[in-house]
């Protein structure tokens, strides 16, 4: 049985020795290892999840892949008035749907999420997300789907994936962003956070605190650095943000690891700058496939 479920997780088996494991507390991926190409069945972890994570679904989980909805950071839509930053999808126990197939390709499943006693007391919408998670033998792909379930109103919504790459930091690049605009939030004059800076460079490193909202995303990202690397596709999000804290940032976030900025880079597909819109409904798709390289 190439998956196994407990009341609190979902674990993906690739036949060739890949896995995934999901918590169903915010249908977040806390793994996902697979071989090298072309190797020797030894896995290698894809993901940084700090060792200081809560799993308990205590608080959303530091590391994996976030899942962020409705709104991305501080919340600015009068809908997300009472959410926290990034939405609440991140912090809510997730129902797994069904295995969508489970062969000699890979493994698939299915999660959901929809209006609850506690998401109602924040936010009135409604609305269905299915979270589709699929194994190959070096990929990963996670796929957001927004369903507006309403009758009459429209819904709007930011989403995205908050992937934490395990990567050495400092030696990272990200490519292609050149001549792409984006917004840098480690501005501290608003105006100038407001303001769209145009990319300079072929590769895009992180060695100083970075976090960044780049326009117009290409469909393809390479997340390189020596000796290894991951592949991004992504179809239907607009928008790729790129963070790293570094350190002064990094210590003051009380679920992070020692150093533990050191080890990962955020690249995060999204669709966050402005609001999409759905009439009654209507589904928007969000698909981010990770390829080992
Ligand atoms: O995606 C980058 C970002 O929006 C950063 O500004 C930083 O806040 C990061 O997300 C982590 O947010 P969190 O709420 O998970 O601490």
């Amino acid at each position: 049985m190439p998956y196994e479920k407990t009341d609190e997780r979902v674990v993906l088996k690739h036949p060739k020795g890949a896995t995934a494991e999901i918590l169903l507390f915010g249908a977040t991926v806390i793994s996902w290892k697979t071989p090298e190409k072309g190797g020797h069945g030894n896995l290698t972890e894809r993901l940084f999840v700090s060792s200081k994570a809560a799993l308990d679904g205590s608080k959303a989980v530091r590391g994996g892949i976030p899942v962020v909805f409705p709104c991305f950071g501080p919340p600015e839509h009068p809908d997300h008035s009472r959410l926290p930053q990034h939405g609440f999808a991140r912090n809510e126990i997730w129902t797994f749907d069904s295995v969508l197939f489970d062969n000699d390709t890979g493994v698939s499943v299915q999660l959901t999420l929809q209006p609850n006693s506690a998401i109602a007391k924040l936010y009135n919408k409604k609305f269905q997300l299915t979270y589709v998670v699929t194994v190959a033998e070096h990929e990963l792909s996670t796929d957001i789907h927004v369903l507006n379930t309403a009758s009459s109103e429209a819904l709007d919504f930011q989403a995205l994936l908050h992937t934490y790459v395990r990567a050495p930091a400092n030696e990272v690049s990200i490519s292609p962003l050149l001549g792409k605009f984006y917004i840098d939030k480690t501005e501290t004059q608003l105006e100038a956070r407001d303001t769209l800076k145009e990319e300079k460079r072929s590769g895009v490193d992180v060695r100083t605190f970075t976090d960044s909202v780049y326009e117009s995303a290409p469909p393809k990202v390479n997340v390189t650095w020596p000796g290894g690397g991951l592949e991004l596709k992504l179809i239907g999000f607009t928008t790729l943000t790129v963070w790293n804290p570094q350190a002064e940032a990094g210590r003051k976030i009380g679920d992070m690891e020692e150093n533990g900025w050191e080890r990962f880079v955020c690249v995060e597909p999204g669709y966050v700058r402005g609001f999409k819109q759905l009439g009654p409904g209507e589904t928007w798709v969000g698909k981010q496939l990770l390829e080992v390289v």
